[in-house]
């Protein structure tokens, strides 16, 4: 598929309004490689309860109903836009039609509510042609997946016997905060589960970007607020056609912990966040929240900032 698609790294809801001189960002490359079947996934060897959720360019197929607990989200890609999709609870006191409404397609700007939603986390970036997979902690109430609109579905309380619920075992953990990412160390290459972490008092999300040069925070920075596609840094690094989304995890609420799978070769990758700030509508990713690293010893090396 030599598609090119564009990465839609907000959904159009935060792309409205305040958001509207940001960049249509990242274009992400075709479709990767062949979709692993489901049962391929790394998270599927826990035995969590399973809820399929596909998207085909703009429409979400959400369950019914889903029991409360701990989850593993399949969040199939089947049409040819790229989705950046958010799980999201509303907070008490906002009904399911004003919810609706302030999220629809007409709306041009987040509703004050947003931010005070409670976000369990989600698949990050999936492209055309991919599934993705998230562990998450879901409580009972109305929830919805949100792309270019709000698709809601129920959470019911669970009637099964609490257990201890069970810990994926992870070969990576990331933390979440104002503004950064830290990350285990050594990351390897390959097929593996990563335990993200909110430690801050802010919704975070973690937007893995793999890049085919060497580049810096900085030129990330100035990447995402280039219109032109093949425009390079100033002082040299990877234009938007050199880096492309692999995933991550969606929205998170301060204090949660969720677990994404990742499909890493060896290289050079850069990790964002878009989750918005308030007062200036500005992404995480401009104050600050954008980190690079390198997966491998055969990892490009990160560019050094240029003095
Ligand atoms: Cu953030």
């Amino acid at each position: 598929m030599n598609t090119r698609t564009r990465v839609t790294a907000i959904p159009a809801l935060l792309a409205a309004g305040a958001f509207a001189s940001l960049p249509g960002v990242l274009r992400g490359a075709a479709a990767q490689e062949a979709t692993p079947e489901a049962g391929a996934s790394l998270l599927s060897e826990f035995g969590f309860p399973e809820i399929t959720i596909t998207i085909e360019n703009g429409e979400v197929t959400v369950p019914a109903e889903v029991q409360a607990g701990r989850v593993l989200i399949a969040y199939e890609n089947i049409g040819d836009e790229s989705s950046h999709p958010i799980l999201m609870q509303p907070p008490a006191g906002v009904s399911a039609d004003q919810m609706m409404a302030d999220l629809g397609p007409e709306a041009m700007e987040p509703p004050e509510w947003f931010l005070d939603a409670t976000f369990p986390g989600f698949v990050g970036e999936t492209l055309p042609g991919e599934t993705s997979y998230a562990v998450v902690d879901l409580l009972p109430g109305t929830h919805l997946v949100l792309d270019n609109a709000p698709f809601p579905f129920e959470v019911v309380p669970s009637d099964a016997t609490p257990a201890a619920e069970q810990v994926p075992e992870a070969d990576g953990v990331v933390r979440l905060f104002e503004m950064g990412f830290e990350f285990s160390e050594p990351l390897e290459p390959g097929r593996q589960v990563w335990e993200i972490t909110n430690s801050g008092d802010l919704p975070h999300e973690l937007l893995l970007i793999r890049s085919s040069a060497p580049v810096t925070p900085e030129q990330i920075i100035e990447l995402f607020m280039s219109e032109d596609e093949n425009a390079t840094p100033v002082g040299g690094g990877p234009s938007l056609a050199d880096i492309e989304p692999v995933g991550g995890l969606g929205w998170l609420s301060p204090g949660a912990t969720a677990w994404t799978e990742v499909d890493l070769e060896p290289g050079t990758y850069a990790a964002v966040c878009f989750v918005f700030d308030p007062e200036t509508g500005m992404p995480h990713l401009m104050l600050g929240m954008v980190d690079t690293f390198t997966v491998g010893n055969g990892g490009t090396p990160a560019a050094t900032p240029a003095g």
